[in-house]
């Protein structure tokens, strides 16, 4: 082999590199057409007289209409909103005993990766706090070439086969002859399709979660879904899941704030994720692995291939193998975030894949859909889609061939060229495909280890906190209530008995159903722990805090506390009545970052009431204020007030002896105050609130 094709390791800014190669900045430029003509004028069309026709002649006219014209793509078929950013991957050791994959071998090398999350359902301009899945794909630029983890934030999926993710996807899109709900599973269709296919039991019980309400991209666990395999140099192949673990934990929103956030802030997630990495604020993943080994493919109750079953944690754990630190905005979107073509098949030697008949169609899928969505065969030359390493084989032209093939060789074999391009062998580097014994007659059929469609819907639900499961009954009654087909609320019904009897009464009773049999109900007693987001680490960093405040502050005080959050990694958002600067009688300042208007309290994890007299006379005389507060107590949010604005917390009524209502009287104890404030922001919410 040359040395030119020998692969070379990749650095953090591998990627950067390449992208810089493709950047144009107009600043200090002259304008020009296409062409590279200088434009002299950019306000007026060519005309015949100042009053007159414009002229056919008028190409620069004609350009930048056309253009413009064209300015669109189609939006993803699935996924359609969603936000990308760039970073690298770091391997923690290497994980040379399990499989070859260059980019797992050594902890010194950063592989940069670029990761688009996204909704599911919405079309490209809907909400982002929406209930829906979310999805989590990860190019890795490697060495050996790009590989692709496209995962979702749920570990399992709706269905088992390829073939039925048109129904699937219909179903949940807005009906067709109004096209409406946008964005939402609440209605008709979605739920027929559930009832109908009882398959889907497990992966809706997810859906109703709080997982299906992040807090944040940053703050949601990722999963491969599928099992793949990891092959290593002397060829044995392991089964493996592959998982996402944010290091500031898993956390949600409430029902009732993600659909207020929806209108006060469409772009919540992907501005929580775009202002973190301006902040500095690296976002981070660590990486982990569940392997089963080949021998042992059938030992489990449920069949490894099916994308309806997770594997719980308990019984195979999770090995955390590195980390993925995410510290760079795209500087274009539709350049890197809209054209950035994931495809779960875009392997690299040492994974594999396992006959998960999901999986098995989605590789058709991702290549077949670019070039609807890209408009041709060569998205692979577009720069966010580009490998790092070189890349040569004697496929050419189509719609915007960029790279120029100056050979008049595109043929293998062949004499003229020595036979180049030409494949490489295993040593070399070349991808061998895992030699799987198959064996088998062709059938339109399913596996019967595929049946049981309750049982880790049933795990899932028993492995539910009571918080967590009263959102989950609170979920189906407002998805189901909202089906017009009264037949369909009460099939919705029925398939949910055979998870939980209770759940499907409760149902039942808030939807005006008839009460489910007492048939078939799942006796699973099993639970897995890791499943309930309740049980996962708790990071208050990140946390946003409304310090409502206004004229007449006390500095002393309010230092204290800003200082004390900002230590922690907490985000400390001035809101007062009016923008500009906050001053107090010692002559002190304070910049305000959003007034009572264009800020909300469903935008924030935490609010803090500053005390002194003046500033909490004129915070007690805004009806908003009011508002802001009770509405942060209705979503279990920690509240904080020293001094005076503890008595504004008696005056609105709001109920100050309650988890999560952090207050001190006395000034001269704010130290202890704000122990206990990090304290209660760390918890996140507080569930055991009386309201
Ligand atoms: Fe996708 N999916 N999918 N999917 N998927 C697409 O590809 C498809 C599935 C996932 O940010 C499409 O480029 C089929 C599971 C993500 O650009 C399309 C099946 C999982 C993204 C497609 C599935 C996913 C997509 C639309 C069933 C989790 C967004 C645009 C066989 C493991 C990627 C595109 C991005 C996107 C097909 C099921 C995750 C049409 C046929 C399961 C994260 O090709």
């Amino acid at each position: 082999m040359s040395k030119e094709q020998e692969s070379k390791p990749v650095e953090e800014t591998s990627k950067k590199k390449q992208l810089d190669s493709f950047t144009v900045d107009n600043n200090g430029q002259k304008m020009t057409t296409n062409q590279g003509l200088k434009v002299s004028d950019d306000e007026n069309s060519l005309k015949a007289g100042k009053r007159g026709p414009s002229l056919l002649e008028d190409f620069y006219l004609r350009e930048k209409i056309m253009h413009f014209d064209h300015e669109r793509i189609p939006e993803r078929v699935v996924h359609a909103r969603g936000y990308g950013v760039h970073g690298y991957f770091q391997v923690y050791e290497s994980m040379v005993e399990f499989t070859k994959a260059k980019f797992l071998q050594d902890p010194t090398v950063k592989t940069p990766v670029f990761v688009r999350f996204s909704t599911v359902a919405g079309s490209r301009g809907s909400g982002d706090t929406v209930r829906d899945v979310r999805g989590f794909a990860t190019k890795f630029y490697t060495e050996e070439g790009n590989y692709d983890l496209v995962g979702n934030n749920i570990p399992v999926f709706f269905i088992q086969d390829a073939i039925k993710f048109p129904d699937l996807v219909h179903s949940f899109k807005p009906e067709p002859n109004n096209e409406i709900p946008q964005a939402q599973t609440a209605h008709d269709t979605f739920w027929d399709f559930v009832a109908n296919n009882p398959e889907s039991a497990h992966m809706v019980m997810w859906a109703m979660s709080d997982r299906a309400i992040p807090r944040s991209y940053r703050m949601m666990e990722g999963f491969g879904v599928h099992t793949f395999r990891f092959v290593n140099k002397e060829g044995k192949s392991r089964f493996v899941k592959f998982h996402w673990k944010p290091k500031l934990g898993v956390r949600s929103l409430v029902w009732d704030e993600a659909q207020k956030i929806a209108g006060k802030d469409p772009d919540f997630h992907r501005r929580d994720l775009y202002e973190a990495i301006e902040m500095g604020q690296a976002v981070e993943f660590e990486l982990g692995v569940q392997m089963i080994e080949e021998e042992e493919e059938f030992r489990f109750d449920f069949d490894i291939l099916d994308p309806t079953k997770l594997w719980p944690e308990e019984v195979i754990p999770v090995k955390i193998i590195g980390k993925m630190t995410l510290n760079r905005n795209p500087d274009n979107y539709f350049a890197e975030t809209e054209q950035v073509a994931f495809h779960p098949g875009n392997v690299v030697p040492g994974i594999d894949f396992s006959n998960d008949p999901l999986l098995q169609g989605r590789l058709f899928s991702y290549t077949d859909t670019q070039l609807i969505r890209l408009g041709g065969p060569n998205f692979h030359e577009i720069p966010i889609n580009r490998p790092v390493c070189p890349f040569h084989n004697n496929q050419n032209d189509g719609y915007h061939r960029m790279t120029i093939n100056k050979s008049p060789i595109s043929y293998h074999k062949n004499s003229l060229q020595n036979n180049a391009p030409e494949g490489a062998t295993a040593e070399e580097g070349g991808y061998v495909h895992y030699q799987e014994k198959v064996e088998g007659r062709k059938v339109r059929a399913r596996s019967d280890s595929f049946s049981d469609y309750f049982s880790q819907a049933k795990m899932f639900w028993n492995s539910m906190t009571d918080v967590e499961k009263e959102h989950i009954i609170a979920a189906f009654q407002f998805e189901v209530g909202k089906v017009k087909s009264k037949s369909v609320q009460q099939q919705v019904v029925n398939l949910i008995s055979h998870v939980d009897l209770e759940l499907a009464q409760k149902l039942a009773i808030s939807i005006g159903a008839k009460m489910p049999e007492k048939v078939n109900v799942s006796t699973v007693t099993m639970s897995s722990p890791a499943l309930s987001q309740e049980s996962k680490i708790k990071s208050a960093k990140s946390s946003k805090v409304a310090i409502l405040v206004e004229d007449g502050f006390n500095s002393l005080e309010l230092k204290e506390v800003l200082d004390a959050l900002n230590s922690a990694g907490i985000i400390p958002q001035i809101v007062s009545s009016r923008l500009g600067v906050l001053r107090n009688e010692d002559g002190q300042e304070l910049d305000v970052s959003y007034t009572l208007l264009t800020s909300d309290s469903v935008l924030f994890d935490a609010i803090y009431i500053a005390g002194s007299s003046k500033s909490v006379k004129k915070l007690i005389a805004q009806k908003e204020v009011e508002d802001f507060i009770h509405e942060a107590f209705k979503h279990y949010k920690t509240i904080g007030a020293v001094g005076e604005a503890v008595g504004l917390l008696e005056t609105i009524g709001l109920p100050i002896n309650q988890p999560g209502v952090i207050t001190t009287k006395s000034n001269s104890n704010i130290s202890e105050f704000n122990e206990e404030f990090l304290k209660a922001i760390q918890e996140h919410r507080h569930w055991t609130r009386q309201m």
